[in-house]
């Protein structure tokens, strides 16, 4: 099958013909029929990925299942998934106390190989799932069963953008009913961000980018405010909107340190900051301390939306079938496999929210 490889940090990704191992007892061979491209693959084509090579990039996919492992009981060839990049194996310490999005199994998952190169080398896959390819063999816990019509394009963005941006404001915050928000940043997460919001019954949405399409379409998607950051400075724009006093909620969806206290700099006494943008390695972030006493003030992270992915995919699905959540605004541009470095091009430009490649 032909799949996306990075062979070397910051190099063009290169389309090649992979070959499998055998399936494994408790994996699944799925045909990929839409793949998101996602920020974090960039950040991970610019950083590299634990000096691993090559490696399929891709992590935000849905499909069907062709085949699967003689131990897989609960899946049939013909069903609809989505990918998770975090896995929810069920067992684990964190999966029985409900937080499945830092399942145990996330490493040894992405740390198996299936795929072979032309050198017969082994190819990794992205978090265990590698979606830039047309099928993915992966473990059974890395993948979600949807019982639905939606289109897989829109599907594929469930595995990343919308869990991360919707479960940020349904499960970290939790956003309430007639509350105040900000959301820095409104690229593919932070749109979901601002859907996640509205969907909670937030009264004030301020949706900060820089970009006017982005700020567009936030409103589009709920924002009742927008806030361009290179005309006016975001932290006492926020301020002036909320009669001085803070928004309950920002959440930072650049993964940026300044943009990180800017969050924090945004909400109100006792209120929360969530932080959701994927940061660089070894990024840092000063505050002070004595406004975190005083002001009681709460810095979250949110990785994967503190997402349950077996309960929510399926909410998340039904919220969109009813049209409470559109999964459909978030994709601008639908490219083939070939077409993966102008994806990234035009995510690094900013000129996109998502492309979806499309198999
Ligand atoms: C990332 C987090 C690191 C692994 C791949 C996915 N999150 C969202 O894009
Ligand atoms: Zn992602």
């Amino acid at each position: 099958m032909r799949a996306a490889l990075m062979r070397g940090v910051g190099e063009p990704l290169v389309v090649e013909h992979v070959t499998p191992a055998p399936l494994g007892p408790s994996q699944v061979l799925v045909a990929v029929e839409a793949s998101g491209v996602c920020h974090s693959d960039l950040t991970i084509l610019r950083d590299g990925m634990g000096g691993l090579s090559p490696v399929i990039l891709g992590h935000e996919g849905a499909g069907t299942v062709v085949e699967v492992g003689k131990d897989v009981t609960d899946l049939a060839p013909g069903d609809r998934v989505i990918g998770a990049f975090v896995p929810a194996c069920g067992d684990c310490w964190h999966c029985v106390r409900g937080r499945t999005n830092f399942c145990r199994k996330l490493i040894p998952v992405a740390m198996t190989t299936h795929w072979h190169d032309h050198a017969g080398d082994p190819a990794w896959s992205m978090s265990g799932l590698g979606t830039f390819a047309e099928q993915l063999a992966v473990e059974r816990i890395s993948l979600v069963k949807v019982e639905t019509d939606l289109p897989a394009e829109q599907l594929a963005l469930i595995g990343c953008a919308v869990m991360t941006g919707v479960g940020a404001a349904l499960n970290t915050a939790p956003v309430e009913p007639g509350s105040s928000v900000a959301v820095i940043g409104c690229g593919g997460v932070g749109q979901f961000v601002v859907q996640g919001a509205r969907i909670a019954g937030a009264a004030r949405i301020i949706a900060i980018d820089p970009v006017s399409s982005k700020r567009e379409m936030a409103v589009a998607n709920g924002a009742t405010d927008v806030i361009d950051p290179t005309a006016v400075d975001a932290v006492p724009e926020v301020a002036r909107l909320m009669r001085k006093r803070g928004v309950d909620t920002a959440f930072e969806v650049v993964g940026a340190p300044q943009t990180i206290l800017d969050a924090y700099a945004m909400v109100r006494a006792g209120g929360t900051a969530v932080a959701v943008g994927m940061p660089r390695a070894g990024a840092k972030v000063t505050f002070d301390a004595a406004d975190l006493f005083s002001m009681e003030k709460r810095l979250v992270g949110s990785f994967y939306g503190s997402g349950q992915v077996r309960r929510d995919f399926p909410r998340l699905v039904a919220l969109a079938e009813v049209g409470k959540l559109d999964l459909g605004t978030s994709i601008t541009k639908r490219i083939g496999l070939d077409d993966i470095n102008q994806a990234f091009h035009d995510l690094d430009r900013g000129d996109v929210i998502r492309s979806v490649i499309r198999f």
